[in-house]
């Protein structure tokens, strides 16, 4: 890759690696940008801004020249944007959000603004590869999965649909960790994305709030009520521009950073305590320093809930504020600001706004309550009990005393309004704010709901479940607030950018119109049965597959052959996804090849991608055993090419717009009635994937929207999982009664696949014997039965290529412009 970057061909003598040796170029031979006023510029930026000469530049000093180059051109959007915003008094939006997984942005930013085309000439004009510069651009990891990436999803959608809005976050300087496969165990690697300085992001010191932890609370003379912090902490706001579709507007997203108010104590300096001087700069550093690792298992800890506190209460003064400051009266606030909390991880902010409302504008509790609520949306995305948040109850009172009285003030005017309308002393308990079972705590997402005049769940599926679960109680009080978003992705990233082939196909075929409404993709199904649309449709995938297929070998050593079926299952790594269930399968079917190596057997690469939260056993466990299964059947000549596996590390944003274009066939097999939505299903429809996967989360929706003979479907329904739990599931009769399972469970138990250390799955599978909660065993003969199905389908190749151009045709209902559209008119009132 380093080869293409650089002068033109023959200009130099040994290309400059990505790390980056300058260019050893004699000046004569430096290519002369004639009369291109775009490389003029990034020439321009590259003396003045970053203070490099062309012939010293390195592959960072050109991204950076190129990223403040374009910047230029965004920043007079940006500037218009909300000028017209503030002109027409527009209602805003504001995405409350501890994650933001943005991935990397210059190739967003190009294309939406029109640019690629014309930054790649004015770059090749100055011996730069566009495509090499932008690889080397760092993921901006601000998120652990699913639900950070929906929030860099949304604020393109946001963008795009000219929609003022702006996000909130933490500007975390060590992002979601990188991953390391040592001898297949995860190893976390601290991420550094911030080394070579970050060029799309702009500080506000003017922007700053101090943030209060601790101390009491005391009455004064007034009446009043003053909250004497023990520790402050100031809060920076640091600006990242989100450009939409077409450049029709560019958003903020405002991340915030944290500051010791006085970064060095001078009377510890003199008297000789150098740590002592600097500890308060490290302390407050410290809070914005990491993002938590987990998605699936609350965070206990204290610095949690000051990242949680610290970032809710800087956006919250940071909107009233702005509010103020625009409109004057803070009582039309819910007609001017929608605030939507994205999980209960901001839930915190309510109780700021309380705060805000009673302790600074003299509100009297009822106004005050009237108008956060007013103000407010909740969206639940996940109903995992131990993922849903609380805090202990003197934890919380110790770090936020006032926010702990405004809590119980809440929560008697909640019970207050629960037993007039005749809950009973059962659903009193639900609806709580504080859990009294054992140690007390205080509920976030009773909280949430609690103060949000909506709270929605992120999949059809999903928000039922809602109702009859974990918010049973709090439906039945208030049956209006609850109702269904369903996850949407944005078309932009994860299919123009992501694969240009299959875009440019068809364009070729319907036109552009797709490009502006991605259900217009629709058009596509007249297409499906054409066997020369067929024959193109299937070569861009080939293509993908081919580059895919060179990726690997670099990246891991591993040969496959771009001709088998490229079977995919990248996400984070958790019980309830069942990455087990499919390395099981896949262990059932290698002993199956071996037995039986006369069948027709389909070539099938399996690949695995994703990280694991770095305390879960069983998840690097799964990783592990991924690795196990590849090293033994990749070398095993009995299959030869027939089947190939993989663990490719590192799970990323980046890496996925590599695996998705290429991908044949999509995992979707979580434990119905567990996995919220997914939005990686949606990524792998709309690049021409077929699903295997049970009626869970959104795959529901996708069965109804792509038809069900365009999806494979299999497993118990949710409802089905609830019953088998109820009436006491048994997963040893399970695998009693399927060979095939049992012999793959007794297989890796015995240690075929870890000769190392043979009893390293024993008690991985003999969990499933013994409780199997995520009902692998009572799947795996439908999933198997189903595996065979696609086989199947892929051996009539007419057939499946018809099935995923529809896939294509009719995912496109899942853009992200309809899910903020369905938010802008039923939850903010901004369309
Ligand atoms: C929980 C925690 C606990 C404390 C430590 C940090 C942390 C970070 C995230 C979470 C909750 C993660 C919930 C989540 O990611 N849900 C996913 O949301 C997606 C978008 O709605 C959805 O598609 C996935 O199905 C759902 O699992």
């Amino acid at each position: 890759m380093a080869r293409d970057f650089g002068p033109a061909a023959g200009t130099h003598q040994t290309g400059p690696t990505i790390r980056g040796a300058p260019l050893a170029t004699s000046p004569a031979a430096l290519p002369v940008a004639d009369a291109n006023p775009l490389a003029d510029a990034i020439l321009e930026t590259l003396v003045h801004r970053i203070g490099k000469d062309q012939r010293a530049a390195r592959p960072h000093d050109w991204l950076a020249a190129t990223i403040l180059t374009v910047r230029n051109d965004i920043i007079e959007k940006w500037m218009t944007s909300t000028r017209e915003a503030h002109a027409k008094g527009a209602k805003r939006v504001y995405y409350l959000s501890l994650e933001f997984l943005i991935g990397r942005l210059l190739r967003d930013a190009l294309a939406n603004l029109g640019q690629t085309h014309d930054i790649a000439g004015a770059l090749k004009s100055l011996g730069v590869d566009l495509a090499v510069i932008e690889e080397i651009e760092p993921d901006a990891a601000l998120g652990n999965g699913g639900l950070g990436r929906l929030a860099a999803c949304f604020m393109e959608s946001l963008a795009s649909l000219d929609l003022p809005a702006y996000g909130y976050g933490i500007r975390y300087v060590n992002g979601m960790f990188r991953q390391r496969l040592d001898d297949g165990f995860q190893v976390e690697l601290p991420e550094n994305w911030l080394q070579h300085g970050n060029p799309w992001e702009f500080e506000r010191r003017e922007s700053a709030y101090f943030v209060g932890f601790g101390g009491e609370v005391i009455g004064t003379d007034t009446g009043h009520v003053h909250w004497k912090v023990g520790e402050a902490v100031e809060a920076m706001a640091v600006d990242t521009p989100m450009v939409g579709w077409r450049g029709k507007r560019v958003n903020t997203l405002r991340l915030w950073t944290a500051r010791a108010l006085d970064p060095i104590r001078l009377d510890r300096f003199n008297e000789g305590d150098f740590t002592g001087a600097l500890s308060g700069q490290l302390r407050a550093e410290t809070l914005t320093r990491v993002l938590y690792p987990n998605d699936s298992t609350a965070a206990g800890q204290e610095l949690r809930l000051r990242q949680e506190y610290f970032f809710s209460s800087a956006s919250i003064q940071d909107i009233v504020r702005r509010h103020v400051q625009y409109f004057g009266d803070i009582r039309t606030l819910p007609d001017k600001a929608a605030i939507q909390l994205n999980d209960t991880h901001p839930a915190v902010s309510v109780a700021e706004l309380m705060r805000l409302l009673i302790d600074f504008h003299e509100f009297g509790f009822d106004e005050a309550w009237d108008i956060t609520k007013r103000t407010f949306g909740y969206t639940n995305h996940t109903l995992l009990p131990e993922a849903l948040e609380s805090w202990p109850l003197p934890l919380f009172e110790r770090l936020l005393p006032r926010h702990m009285q405004l809590v119980y003030a809440i929560n008697a005017k909640l019970l207050r309004e629960a037993r007039a309308a005749g809950s009973d002393e059962t659903a009193i308990k639900a609806i709580s704010l504080i859990d009294e079972g054992g140690e007390r705590r205080v509920r976030m997402a009773n909280l949430a709901f609690a103060g949000s005049h909506s709270v929605n769940g992120v999949a059809a599926l999903h928000t039922d479940l809602m109702k009859q679960t974990v918010f049973a109680d709090l439906h039945k009080l208030y049956p209006d607030r609850i109702n269904n978003k369903t996850n949407g992705i944005t078309p932009r990233r994860w299919l123009q950018q992501c694969n240009p082939g299959l875009t440019s196909l068809i364009r070729e075929a319907i036109g552009d119109a797709f490009c502006d409404d991605t259900e217009k993709l629709d058009a596509l199904a007249a297409h499906a049965d054409d066997a020369a649309f067929q024959q193109k449709f299937a070569a861009v995938k080939r293509d993908n597959k081919v580059a895919l297929a060179k990726h690997l070998k670099d990246l891991i050593g591993l040969r496959v052959d771009p001709d088998a079926m490229f079977d995919v299952q990248i996400k984070r790594i958790h019980e309830y996804k069942r990455q087990l269930l499919n390395i099981v399968e896949t262990v059932a079917l290698y002993d199956q090849i071996r037995s039986h190596p006369e069948r027709d057997w389909v070539p099938r690469v399996k690949l695995f991608a994703g990280k694991a939260a770095s305390s879960y056993h069983n998840a690097k466990l799964i990783i592990k055993l991924a690795g196990d299964v590849a090293r033994r059947v990749n070398a095993d000549p009995a299959v030869g090419d027939l089947l190939k596996v993989a663990f490719v590390p590192n799970y990323n944003v980046s890496l996925a717009e590599k695996i998705i274009p290429a991908a044949d066939l999509s995992e979707q097999i979580s434990t119905a009635g567990m996995e919220a939505s997914g939005t990686g299903n949606m990524k792998f429809a709309m690049n021409g994937a077929l699903t295997i996967g049970t009626l869970d989360g959104a795959n529901v929706e996708i069965r109804d929207h792509v038809g069900a003979e365009n999806i494979v479907i299999f497993g118990m329904t949710a409802d089905e999982v609830a019953a088998k739990r109820a009436g006491g599931y048994n997963p040893r009769e399970a695998i009693e009664a399927s060979p095939e399972l049992g012999q793959a469970l007794a297989a890796i138990a015995s240690g075929v696949f870890s000769p190392d250390d043979p009893d390293r799955y024993k008690g991985l599978m003999g969990g499933l014997y013994d409780g199997d909660w995520f009902m692998l065993a009572a799947d795996f003969d439908s999933y198997a039965a189903a595996q065979r199905t696609v086989d199947r389908r892929w051996s009539n190749r007419s057939d499946w290529n018809s099935a995923t151009i529809r896939n294509v045709a009719r995912v496109g209902w899942f853009s992200s412009d309809r899910t903020i559209r369905e938010y802008a008119k039923d939850i903010w009132g901004v369309l």
